[in-house]
């Protein structure tokens, strides 16, 4: 074996032993962790290089990774499992499973990435799926499938659908007929619902005209189907809407798979908004009714999460973006975020926080002149108490 297989082995292990910790920086909301729980750097050894010498003298790299970032979630068996969105060198995104005993660190990749059946001949780029434990008794993994756009004449025109697989172990997974949504053209962004609904199954999708611009699509929508295996969604009925001077005025879209609490299914998504940058991607919060799932009950104002410090920067910089969450039977909440479109983080709440952080933060007023009337009523009741402290 070449020399320098044992010294960036033993940086690989070394990264993956790495115990995790949580960072100052305090918001109340939850704890952010200082190290990404998966980077390009947690990709095995044997998956980059040629490892005989004969044929790799100089031991490089034949199939490079560039990133490690956006990620299904899963706890199974007491287990954690992160079903990652992998970029090769190449800008083919893939899917691995990384496994722990920990929510927060050791996250090591099986042996082999996912090997998604080849049922769809035109697709060229898969990413972003979201895990849904469904009360069939299916684990379902919806994705992005992405295809070119035969019908432009733009090298870069693409056509984004819905994937679906389906699994009970991650590691056989059936594939299903593409999501069809008779209204929209393309779908990114789609996550199944973990309960039957009236019955049916239940898709949180993302209307819009375009690959990139959701156009007419007014924000999150919500369909229906009777059957998974030929998924079609005839009416979609927006739930998180976007909104004019918001952090979701350009798109918005369905996140991690939605928590179930006493109050309100709790949906962890994100939304993003134009600047002379670029696009900022941030993570918001919202609940809807546990009776009639496309119905909002509350929507806190402003972001969740936003990009921070070195997340700020990577491939798409000043993006922060969510496709899992494991919710523990204890009532710990693990959300795997990543940054930049280059790495995965993880920050840790609880359902108590959630919920208390969903039903009890106001409301965007959507006018500077009412925000700041909301600020001063806030800055008023604190003063008044702090004065009868003293
Ligand atoms: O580059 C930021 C994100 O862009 C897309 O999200 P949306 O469809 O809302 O624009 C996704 O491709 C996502 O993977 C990516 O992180």
């Amino acid at each position: 074996m070449h020399p320098n297989y044992y010294v960036e082995l033993e940086k690989y292990e070394r990264l993956i032993r790495r115990k995790n910790e949580k960072s100052t920086e305090y918001n109340g909301l939850y704890d952010r962790y200082v190290h990404p729980v998966l980077t390009r750097e947690h990709i095995p050894l044997f998956w980059k290089y040629d490892l005989n010498e004969a044929t790799n003298p100089y031991f490089m790299e034949r199939l490079g990774v560039n990133a490690v970032f956006n990620s299904g979630a899963i706890e199974l068996n007491g287990k954690y499992y992160l079903v990652a969105r992998i970029e090769g060198n190449d800008r083919k995104s893939f899917f691995g499973v990384a496994e722990s005993d920990s929510p927060v660190d050791g996250f090591r990749f099986w042996d082999y990435p996912v090997e998604l059946p080849d049922t769809c001949k035109e697709e060229t780029n898969v990413y972003d799926m979201r895990l849904t434990k469904h009360e069939d008794g299916y684990i379902y993994g919806v994705f992005c499938s992405e295809s070119k756009d035969t019908t432009s004449a733009d090298l870069s025109a693409a056509v984004a659908e819905a994937g679906i697989v389906r699994t009970k172990d991650l590691k056989t997974w059936e594939r299903l007929n593409n999501l069809k949504t008779l209204q929209s053209p393309q779908q990114r962004n789609v996550v199944l619902h973990p309960e039957f609904v009236n019955g049916k199954y239940m898709f949180y999708t993302r209307p819009m005209d375009g690959f990139i611009e959701t156009g007419s699509g007014g924000g999150i929508g919500v369909g229906f189907c009777e059957d998974i295996t030929n998924a079609v969604i005839n009416e979609e009925i927006i739930t998180s809407r976007r909104k004019y001077h918001t952090i979701t005025e350009a798109k918005n879209g369905a996140g991690a798979v939605p928590i179930k609490t006493e109050y309100g299914w709790i949906h962890i998504a994100h939304g993003v908004r134009n600047t002379a940058a670029g696009l900022r991607y941030v993570i918001y919060v919202f609940a809807t009714d546990l009776n009639d799932p496309a119905k909002v009950i509350a929507e806190p104002s402003g972001f969740y999460i936003a990009p921070m410090g070195n997340e700020r920067v990577g491939d798409v910089s000043n993006v922060v973006f969510t496709n899992g969450a494991i919710a523990k039977q204890n009532g710990e909440v693990y959300i795997y975020y990543a940054s930049s479109d280059t790495r995965l983080h993880v920050a840790a709440t609880t359902i108590d926080k959630l919920m208390d952080y969903t039903f009890n933060t106001p409301e965007d007023p959507l006018r500077s002149v009412e925000c700041v009337q909301q600020r001063c009523d806030l800055i008023r009741k604190n003063l008044e108490l702090l004065k009868r402290q003293k």
